[in-house]
């Protein structure tokens, strides 16, 4: 690009602004272009047009952020598909990440049991915890990110089949501070949203913690008190089922381990199924182990069958009227002939 503003070779107007034949104004001169002028540097500072204001081609298509799902946007979905909702509760660092993350690292290597994975709207958030749990990074083992406080409830999704049938598990996971909180201060149990929604109320058990002689007097008490402020605050719905879900199984399990560790275990099992089955029908517990960093000859523990009753078809509730016994006319006591 030539800078000259005039077409005179020895005029040097864009150095001294002078004309070579004296012309004043410069653009008297006949040979002087005004269109090379433009060419100059005005010295102006003003920027140009930022990325702000150049108006974008939009096409209207909205991609799916396969991150996790938030409150607003579950019902949307709930409203779309019949879905099965799990909710995990425990206690921070009790292993609600790592399930998740196992879970889906499971459906990555192929079926688990007779169940296969057809999608998933959560896809990358998924992606991402099971990086973070397992991916050999600088640490000396495999380990989770604490999921934060600020991060709320957030949702993850699976579609699984099994034959011709597909499921829709929908798998909550927020910060273990907030039931810690919610334990001492059952004011904010109303704040933990989710647990309206479930189908299956999931408590992490960490059996290390349990058998760790200076936790254990402690999380004993606190964990069968989280239980207990749930369903006596009805936040847990009546047809929930219950599943306390002992986590950590590897690490009471080590060869070199005490076996007394793992009966300590089965015996607060018992206890829990003592204090709450007879008011719960649908209470249970399962072991489990979702990262076997401590014992690697166990393997993952019960996760096949975890998958397989989290499918189960929720028991359909009967909506219909309770028969009358002695009703006046025979309209009332057509119910109890039909049924
Ligand atoms: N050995 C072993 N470690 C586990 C297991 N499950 C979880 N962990 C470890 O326990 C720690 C806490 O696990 P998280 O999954 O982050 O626990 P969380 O319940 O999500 O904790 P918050 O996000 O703080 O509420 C991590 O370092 C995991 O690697 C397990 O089955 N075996
Ligand atoms: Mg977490």
């Amino acid at each position: 690009m030539s800078l000259n503003v005039c077409s005179n070779p020895s005029c040097d107007v864009r150095v001294s602004g002078k004309c070579v034949l004296g012309n004043d104004p410069v653009d008297a001169c006949p040979q002087y272009s005004e269109d090379d002028e433009k060419l100059l540097d005005s010295g102006d500072d003003e920027p140009g047009p930022s990325a702000a204001t150049v108006p974008t081609a939009t096409d209207n298509v909205r991609l799916c952020p396969n991150e996790r799902i938030l409150t607003a946007e579950l019902t949307a979905l709930r409203n779309r598909v019949p879905t099965h909702t799990i909710v995990l509760v425990g206690e921070q660092k009790a292993g609600k990440t790592t399930l998740l993350a196992c879970l889906y690292g499971m459906f990555c290597k192929g079926s688990v049991g007779e169940y296969s994975f057809v999608t998933s709207k959560t896809l990358r958030a998924f992606a991402e915890r099971h990086h973070l749990a397992l991916a050999k990074t600088r640490r000396a083992t495999p380990t989770t990110y604490r999921t934060s406080r600020a991060d709320n409830v957030g949702f993850f999704h699976l579609c699984l089949s099994s034959g011709n049938n597909t499921t829709d598990l929908i798998i909550s996971d927020r910060s273990g501070e907030d039931f810690d909180d919610a334990r001492v201060n059952t004011a904010l149990i109303p704040e933990l949203r989710e647990l309206a929604l479930a189908d299956r109320v999931c408590f992490l058990l960490d059996a290390a913690k349990l058998t760790n002689i200076k936790t254990r007097a402690t999380y004993r008490r606190t964990f069968s008190q989280l239980i207990r402020a749930l369903i006596d605050n009805r936040a847990v719905p009546k047809r929930a089922k219950i599943e306390v879900l002992v986590t950590k199984l590897d690490k009471v399990s080590r060869p070199e381990s005490d076996p007394a560790l793992l009966e300590a275990v089965r015996a607060y099992e018992k206890e829990l199924m003592d204090e709450f089955k007879p008011h719960w029908p649908g209470f249970a517990t399962y072991e489990i182990c979702a990262l076997p960093s401590a014992n690697h000859l166990i393997g993952f523990v019960g996760l096949q069958e975890l998958v397989a009753r989290w499918c189960e078809a929720p028991v359909a509730i009967d909506t219909r009227p309770l028969p009358v016994a002695d009703g006046l006319r025979q309209f009332d006591l057509l119910l109890g002939r039909w049924s």
